[in-house]
């Protein structure tokens, strides 16, 4: 962060907010330990955190689940969408979301993403029609030949990106097997530092858990390379917040074995020694 803010461009990007960016930054996290990157320089809402995860895995591309649930992380992209089309009637978050989860008809019409994470990690389309559920094929590449070079999953389907709300940032995902334990790396093309980060790395690194354990492995490094990595020019008071702060030890995490990849519930996530700084409200960026 420290970097980025003092070191990066100043960039016009497409929200129009600005922002100061870095290309091409690495990080790497040891796990093995049972450690997990939870930000503690202010609280993040890992509860969200996990429901979002939860809601890539099963394949969902639908607000209303996770509203259902109270994670309103994804909202504002279709509410946008919805008050451009009618600016004679402006919806306000609270009200877009209580008809999202009330009238189906709405939901239909307004409360799909497109063919984001959900769709292109469990359902891609090839040319030929058939669908290709990567994570299931990853569990089993990894239990069938584990020094395989090829154990990656990836959102970013060139042919659909025209019909994502928003094309994926974390969009490649690539394991290693060694010494019994399994390491992961996360591409990400373009990195929110102040909001999505502390989110980002720490699903990659739950998700990064639940497949060690899916195919009786430890879990090893999770590596992150960040290509746009930016700090919107809005979130000031967050950035030197945060620089200011001490940060404190790891927690840990605790996962509940499951059945398969796909049958973890919120409640198998267990998360113990979480003492962050307090939370710190930041605008998002749309
Ligand atoms: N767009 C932008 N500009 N930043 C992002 O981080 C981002 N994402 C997803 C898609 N587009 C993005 C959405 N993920 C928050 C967190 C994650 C998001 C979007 C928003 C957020 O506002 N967090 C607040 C409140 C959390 C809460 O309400 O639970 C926070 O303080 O953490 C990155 O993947």
């Amino acid at each position: 962060m420290r970097r980025v803010w003092t070191g990066g461009s100043e960039r016009r990007d497409r929200t129009g907010v600005g922002t100061r960016a870095l290309f091409g930054e690495t990080l790497a996290f040891d796990l093995s330990g049972g450690t997990i990157p939870l930000l503690t320089t202010k609280r993040v809402y890992w509860k969200s955190a996990v429901r979002e995860l939860l809601w890539f895995v099963a394949g969902e591309t639908r607000i209303r689940p996770l509203v259902a649930q109270g994670v309103h992380i994804w909202t504002d992209w279709p509410l946008e969408r919805y008050n451009r089309a009618h600016p004679e009637a402006l919806l306000s978050r609270d009200a877009f979301e209580a008809r999202i989860l009330a009238d189906d008809a709405f939901e239909a019409a307004w409360g799909d993403l497109g063919p984001v994470y959900g769709r292109q990690w469990r359902r891609w389309q090839g040319a030929d029609g058939r669908e290709h559920d990567q994570l299931a094929a990853l569990v089993r590449g990894l239990r069938d030949n584990p020094a395989g070079r090829r154990h990656i999953f990836t959102g970013w389907n060139v042919a659909e990106l025209e019909q994502m709300a928003l094309p994926p940032c974390h969009m490649t995902y690539q394991y290693f097997v060694a010494d019994g334990r399994l390491s992961g790396i996360l591409y990400q093309r373009s990195c929110d530092l102040g909001l999505g980060f502390p989110f980002n790395i720490l699903e990659a690194a739950l998700l990064l858990h639940m497949i060690a354990q899916q195919v009786g492995l430890g879990v090893g490094r999770l590596t992150w390379m960040g290509a746009d990595v930016h700090l919107y020019l809005n979130h000031a008071h967050l950035v030197e917040t945060q620089l200011a702060r001490e940060p404190r030890a790891w927690p840990r995490l605790t996962l509940a074995p499951a059945a398969d990849l796909f049958s973890y519930r919120f409640e198998d996530f267990a998360v113990a020694g979480y003492e962050p700084h307090p939370a710190i409200a930041a605008p998002v960026a749309v």
